[in-house]
């Protein structure tokens, strides 16, 4: 078993996605062990973003997702589940994710693009200690 985190971006808030993006990891087999909506603040998004501080487009990117209430959460399925989070959300641009994922079916903006999943196991473990300490 292995676990990993995700956002639903306040894009999928807004526009009423969060439902649907769940149902599809809930459909795939992956079980939800925690979830919250929260307004995320910009030293939470400087320890979840660390690799992207100072660049040219890190100032839009915590502008945007700490605009209103985004939905975090941790997911469970087998080896490896950071990984097919990855594949059901699509690159990051979603103008180069093909249809059946997420960002290929919803999004057409690189920042807006709907959700965030862990990049690794390391990630993930790193994730859910800024957002889930003590899970
Ligand atoms: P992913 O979310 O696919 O793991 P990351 O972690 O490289 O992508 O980037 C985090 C977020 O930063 C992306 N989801 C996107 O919103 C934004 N982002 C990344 N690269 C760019 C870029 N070149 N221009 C604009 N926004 C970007």
């Amino acid at each position: 078993m292995s676990r990993t985190f995700i956002i639903c971006k306040p894009d999928a808030v807004e526009r009423g996605y969060v439902g649907e993006i769940l149902n599809r990891f809930e459909r795939k087999g992956l079980k939800l062990v925690a979830g919250e909506l929260r307004v995320l603040d910009a030293e939470t998004l400087g320890k979840h973003y660390e690799e992207h501080v100072g660049k040219g487009f890190y100032d839009d990117l915590v502008g945007f997702m700490s605009r209103s209430p985004a939905f975090v959460a941790v997911l469970e399925g087998p080896e490896d589940t950071y990984a097919i989070v990855r594949t059901m959300m699509g690159p990051t641009n979603p103008a180069a994710a093909p249809p059946g994922t997420i960002r290929g079916d919803f999004g057409t903006e690189m920042t807006e693009n709907l959700v965030h999943g862990s990049d690794s196991n390391e990630s993930a473990e790193r994730e859910i200690g800024i957002f889930f300490p003590g899970l």
